[in-house]
């Protein structure tokens, strides 16, 4: 009866000898493995915002996985800065995941990548983008007469914005008896000439052309388009060109040259 009892006491130590060892092998075959995570491309991209993307491949083992990008102004990090909490967000599946950036600098290049973080930590490759150049913005006033004392006397006043939205947009042009009279600006394009030096250089333009829509003699329904150029002052360097047309398109004055007096001049908003 003893003898039995040992054999069934070592029988038992036996069975759980091995349950223990099924166990360990239990534990090695759910050894956490780490998340997957790409880096897309970024859109959205204006002067001073962006939205990183992403997508998360695998959770890994983890039954959740907290998804981030890391974003710097240095190729290859150290990424100084991470999303901020409130757009981390909680992943339970796969599939994309984005988050906005603000207050950026315009014209400048940045860097990110994505983090994933589960049962381990995994990133997707670096990404960049580089935020737009704003468009010049200057506003506009002055004027004069066109062409040297052979040409015809002409003289033309303005102010000027280079958006045309940005009231007031006026501008009177004079010759021979006739006036013109801007109603509206309708496309206006700011630039900075290399070649146009002023000194110094009052604002972030030296060129503006426009397109408009106004009353000649009184009447209405006439274009208008025109170039003035500030090469600073006195105003002799500074260029203008003016072109009126009717509506069927015939050309009712067009004058173009250095200023013979006046000036043009161009401020920053
Ligand atoms: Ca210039
Ligand atoms: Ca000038």
């Amino acid at each position: 009866m003893k003898r039995l009892t040992l054999i069934s006491t070592m029988a038992i130590i036996l069975v759980l000898a091995i349950g223990v060892v099924y166990a360990g092998i239990g534990v090695q075959a759910t050894e956490p493995i780490a998340p997957s995570v790409i880096t897309y491309p970024a859109t959205s991209v204006t002067t001073d915002s962006a939205r990183l993307n992403g997508d998360l491949i695998s959770l890994g083992t983890a039954s959740s996985v907290i998804v981030s990008f890391e974003w710097g102004t240095t190729a290859g990090g150290p990424y100084t800065n991470v999303t901020d909490n409130e757009t981390w967000e909680q992943m339970t599946s796969t599939g994309s995941f984005s988050a906005n950036l603000t207050g950026l600098t315009a014209g400048t290049a940045y860097y990110y990548r994505a983090k994933a973080v589960g049962h381990g930590t995994c990133y997707g490759q670096e990404m960049s983008f580089i935020t737009c150049i704003p468009p010049v913005t200057c506003r506009w006033t002055g004027g004069g007469t066109i062409g040297d004392k052979r040409d015809p006397r002409e003289t033309h006043g303005f102010e000027l914005h280079c958006n045309v939205d940005q009231l007031p947009n006026n501008l009177e042009v004079n010759w021979g008896g006739n006036h013109f009279h801007l109603d509206a600006l309708t496309r206006v394009v700011c630039s900075d000439d290399p070649t146009i030096n002023p000194r110094p250089p009052r604002a972030g333009c030296d060129t503006i052309h426009g397109w408009g829509v106004g009353q000649y003699n009184g009447v209405s329904g006439y274009k208008v388009e025109f170039i003035f150029t500030d090469a600073g002052e006195p105003g002799r360097n500074d260029w203008a060109w003016i072109k009126i047309t009717a509506s069927n398109g015939d050309t009712i004055m067009e004058v173009s040259g250095f200023l013979r007096s006046g000036n043009q001049q161009a401020h920053n908003c």
